[in-house]
């Protein structure tokens, strides 16, 4: 009994210290407010970039070579640079990214013509990167 009676004086005065820290905080609406500002920004930056496809760079390969797309659509890829400098470049629809190193990040968007189809080359034109595989394949279907 005597075990019970310590076990639970501790318990109980955590119970009161929490008590009081929250009830600073509520009163405290600074905090609260800029916290629900932030939990809003972070949506809203997630609703205005809708990535259809995220692309990683690196010597001297896309992580992803097939894209699949179909006529009229608008597909939005955020390309991320990785080991070396590398770009995106689709001729076709007059595609160019910026030159993008480790850290970098880019959000393109294709506009895809109604009467485009078939497979365009996507590549990387820096230095002779296309010529050591770093292409992919853009397909509308
Ligand atoms: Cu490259």
């Amino acid at each position: 009994m005597k075990k019970r009676v310590f076990i639970l004086l501790p318990v109980i005065s955590i119970l009161i210290l929490t008590g009081c820290t929250t009830s600073n905080t509520v009163t405290n609406n600074d905090t609260s407010d800029s916290q629900d500002n932030r939990n809003q920004n972070d949506s809203s930056s997630e609703d205005s970039v809708e990535v259809d496809y995220t692309i990683e760079m690196s010597d001297h390969k896309f992580s992803i070579t097939e894209i699949k797309a179909s006529p009229g659509d608008s597909i939005t890829i955020e390309l991320k640079g990785g080991q070396g400098i590398h770009d995106f470049v689709l001729d076709e629809f007059s595609v160019t990214s910026r030159l993008l190193s480790s850290g970098d990040s880019q959000i393109i968007t294709i506009d895809i013509p109604s009467n485009a189809s078939g497979e365009y080359e996507f590549y990387c034109s820096v230095s002779n990167h296309r010529q050591l595989g770093m292409v992919g394949t853009l397909i509308i279907e």
